[in-house]
């Protein structure tokens, strides 16, 4: 028989492709989706799955349609990707970030605690939860907490309480302590995928100059194609238990702009200091990229770089993509918008 996957978030960057990819693994796979006026199934259609995965109406906040679909579903795995995802709004919007990314999880857990024991969990922690600071050389699995954002501390709630239902009722709950992972896919407010678009659209389409924030914070930046394979594979071990995943590597987000400019077709060349440093593209000598204030935030994470040392021995897992061919992937799937 086949086994049965619930994922909440489908409708995100990291739901689509796991569907992808368990339906891969012959999954029936079930779809936790809130509604929504507009319908947001678009990744699913990209690529090409949207008729293969049965959507469930499931919103995080409400503990009834939880305890609804645990119960009737009796899924083998349940992977709780949901999520208010993006760390500038979760200064805007505190409580409901808490309610959804912490209290949530907690509602989730204590529906299998209550109706399906077996169901094996997976739970989307961040690396986040660590904090980064300047002088670190890297964050493992032993390394300290400390959240800088209201989405960092709601998600270190729900990456504790997994781990005290593991240890308390027994149930099989990993936690991937994920490092950022872009893609195609990957949400327009993220800065990878803002630099893209902003860039692709100044050379095709006259666009305004792109508008940033702190460009000297350092990301440990991998595709999240490479990493919801990983997130099975946790699932699969004989014992639950935390993995970090991560490529290892860290970069600015001025050299994530510098690689996608040239990729796209700019000679960028950096200049002034502070609110006032400005790219230009020297083949044109037009501003392509400027500092604005508004994107700053309350609190930074400076730095993140990822020892996934515990995943390649026990996994057996590496990432594939590089970082330069990660941003080239993702800038040639937005020039193909434009050549369309
Ligand atoms: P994403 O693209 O922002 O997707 C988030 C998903 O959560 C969307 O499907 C969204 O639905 C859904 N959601 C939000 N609020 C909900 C609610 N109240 N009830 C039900 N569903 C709700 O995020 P992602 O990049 O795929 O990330 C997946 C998970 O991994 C998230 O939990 C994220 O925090 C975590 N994570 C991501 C990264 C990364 O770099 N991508 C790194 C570490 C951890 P709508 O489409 O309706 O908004
Ligand atoms: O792309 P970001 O918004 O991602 P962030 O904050 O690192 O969070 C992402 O990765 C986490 C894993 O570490 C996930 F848990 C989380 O769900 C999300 O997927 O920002 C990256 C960096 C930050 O330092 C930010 O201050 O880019 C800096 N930045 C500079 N200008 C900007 C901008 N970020 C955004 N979104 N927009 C800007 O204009």
């Amino acid at each position: 028989m086949k086994k049965k996957a619930l994922i909440t978030g489908i409708s995100g960057q990291d739901g689509a492709y796991l569907a992808q990819f368990l339906l891969s693994k012959n999954y029936k796979v079930y779809g936790g989706d809130r509604r929504t006026a507009s319908g947001s199934l678009w990744r699913l259609k990209k690529l090409g799955i949207e008729d293969k995965v049965k959507i469930l109406d499931f919103e995080l906040a409400e503990d009834t349609n939880i305890h609804k679909i645990i119960k009737e579903g009796q899924f083998n795995e349940v992977y709780n990707l949901a999520a208010q995802s993006f760390v500038g709004s979760s200064f805007d919007t505190p409580l409901m970030t808490s309610n959804i990314n912490a209290f949530g999880t907690l509602r989730i857990l204590e529906a299998i605690r209550y109706y399906s024991k077996n169901t094996k969990f997976y739970q989307a922690s961040t690396s986040e939860m660590f904090g980064g600071l300047k002088d670190e050389k890297f964050q493992n699995e032993i390394s300290r907490f400390r959240p800088k954002s209201p989405y960092a501390v709601s998600k270190l709630y729900a990456h504790w309480i997994s781990n005290i239902y593991r240890e308390g009722y027994n149930l099989f709950c990993c936690s991937g302590i994920l490092f950022n992972h872009e893609s195609p896919l990957r949400g327009d407010e993220f800065v990878t995928k803002k630099i893209v678009k902003g860039l692709c659209k100044i050379k095709y389409a006259k666009g305004q100059p792109l508008e940033v924030g702190n460009i000297y914070s350092k990301r440990d930046w991998g595709f999240a194609k490479d990493y919801v394979e990983i997130m099975w594979k946790m699932l699969q071990q004989k014992k639950p238990d935390d993995y970090v995943i991560s490529t290892g590597e860290t970069h600015t987000i001025k050299e994530f702009i510098n690689i996608a400019c040239k990729i796209i077709g700019f000679k960028p060349k950096w200049k002034g200091k502070g609110l006032n440093e400005k790219c230009y593209d020297l083949k044109s000598s037009r501003v392509i990229v400027k500092i604005n204030k508004k994107y700053f935030r309350p609190a930074e994470v400076d730095f993140l770089r990822g020892d996934n040392t515990k995943a390649r021995r026990i996994l057996n897992w590496k990432p594939k993509t590089s970082f330069i061919q990660l941003i080239k992937l993702m800038c040639e799937d937005e020039i193909q918008l434009y050549k369309k």
